[in-house]
């Protein structure tokens, strides 16, 4: 059965290049990741080995310029999160993580010294970093974290939580987002810091194959060469959140596209009532109308890429996509994993284990709520978020 974006011949759209990219990064993840991915979401884990792989193939902080980063277009990275996430969502997490929030963070507001530290080794897959913005009691709404960063001479003491942090319990580096008496300030916190600690996340239904978790700040010392010196309030990780945003939209194409797959291949051999369930005008119908949405959702992706390597995307754009190829994603895992029959529950195949992903994607990174109130603020001009 075709690839369902060739319906529109969306890869017309393409430049050769692009399609390269977007064919090494394809091909890598069929020969290394694909194969385990099942066996890694039952068993909860993200083989740390990864990381070097995925560095070696470029995909981390790709599109950032210098420093070992491979400098592509903002088009080109999001095919990379495409393929990634029609294998996981959670392996595009962790790129995600590593290149737009950990490596952005730095790369954007950190110091010269900052950089040359830690952006080749984050590049390489040497090094493995998370971004701390979400606490307990403080997610759609960060602007009321409670950890708190208070100066000591020289120093800085931080003292805080953080939840739900992808790649926690992996990370050699940590971008924690902190009050000050000034406003919010990041800072970075090394693994071995005494009075640092993290702590896995058990038991999720979704995101298996991702390390999710707490961090822990108790007293905290850091100097104040740890401070990213150029973010001076919450719009500094609320920037880097555009860049992982931006990855979503198109990593989410790609869980959508890979359910859709399964479903249009086990139609074709699946045998009811002696025809393959495809022949039935019920299949078609769900069959025509996602390779719809997931051609429409690919198209509004090319477009906000267009409009970033333009340098004008603005974060209630993203917004769109976001919200739009999120709950269309999650809408054909869900369908297409209704064509599976029984077969659809199995991890044999991949679209409830999409779905299920899906679920932490709707709420991650900006719930479809915050979304919908952040495009109804850009028309109406009125914030309602509190
Ligand atoms: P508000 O007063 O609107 O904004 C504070 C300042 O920030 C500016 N700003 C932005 N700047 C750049 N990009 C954006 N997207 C921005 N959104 C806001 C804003 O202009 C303002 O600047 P200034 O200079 O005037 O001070 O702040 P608010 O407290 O009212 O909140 C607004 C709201 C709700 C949209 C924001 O807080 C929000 O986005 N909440 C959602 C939180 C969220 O998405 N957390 C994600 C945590 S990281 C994560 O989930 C990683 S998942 C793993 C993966 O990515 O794979
Ligand atoms: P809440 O903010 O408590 O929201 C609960 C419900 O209330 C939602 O339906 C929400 O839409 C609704 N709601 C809230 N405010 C409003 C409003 N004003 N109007 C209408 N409805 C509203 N965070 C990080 O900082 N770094 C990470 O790496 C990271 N990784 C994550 C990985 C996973 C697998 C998950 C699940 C989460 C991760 N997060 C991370 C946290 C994530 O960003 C938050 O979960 C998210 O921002 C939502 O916050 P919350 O869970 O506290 O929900």
């Amino acid at each position: 059965m075709q690839d369902p974006l060739q319906l529109l011949d969306i890869p017309s759209l393409l430049s050769d290049e692009e399609r390269d990219i977007q064919a090494t990064v394809a091909a890598f993840l069929s020969d290394h990741v694909r194969p385990h991915i099942g066996s890694w979401f039952e068993q909860g884990v993200l083989p740390r080995e990864l990381a070097q792989e995925l560095g070696k193939l470029g995909v981390l902080g790709m599109h950032l310029e210098g420093y070992g980063c491979a400098g592509t277009s903002a088009l080109a990275y999001g095919l990379a999160c495409l393929e990634l996430e029609a294998v996981d969502s959670g392996i595009r997490s962790f790129v995600s993580v590593q290149g737009s929030l950990s490596m952005y963070s730095i790369w954007k507001y950190g110091s010269e010294e900052q950089k040359q530290e830690w952006l080749p080794r984050l590049a390489a897959g040497e090094a493995i970093g998370c971004f701390g913005l979400t606490e307990p009691d403080f997610g759609s709404n960060p602007s009321g974290m409670r950890t708190r960063a208070v100066r000591d001479g020289s120093d800085w003491v931080l003292n805080g939580t953080k939840m739900w942090i992808t790649n926690g319990g992996l990370a050699d580096v940590a971008t924690v987002w902190a009050q000050t008496e000034e406003g919010v300030r990041g800072f970075l916190v090394p693994r071995g810091t005494p009075g640092f600690s993290t702590q896995d996340i058990k038991n999720k239904l979704s995101m298996r194959a991702s390390v999710t978790s707490e961090l822990i700040l108790e007293d905290v010392r850091l100097p104040e060469s740890a401070r990213l010196p150029l973010a001076t309030s919450l719009r500094a990780p609320l920037s880097c959140l555009n860049e992982a945003r931006f990855g979503i939209v198109f990593g989410t194409v790609g869980a959508a596209r890979d359910s859709l797959q399964a479903a249009l291949n086990y139609s074709g051999t699946r045998i009811q009532f002696d025809k393959p369930i495809a022949a039935f005008q019920l299949t078609q119908r769900k069959l025509a109308s996602m390779s719809v949405q997931v051609s429409n959702a690919m198209l509004l992706a090319l477009h906000l890429a267009k409009l970033k390597e333009a340098g004008t995307l603005k974060p209630e754009q993203i917004s769109v996509g976001k919200y739009n190829n999120v709950e269309s994603a999650i809408a054909i895992a869900r369908e297409s994993r209704t064509i599976l029959g029984a077969n659809g529950i199995s991890l044999e195949y991949s679209p409830l284990r999409h779905a299920n992903n899906l679920e932490s994607v709707l709420t991650y990174e900006g719930t479809s709520d915050i979304h919908l109130l952040s495009i109804g603020h850009a028309l109406t001009g009125i914030a309602s978020f509190r």
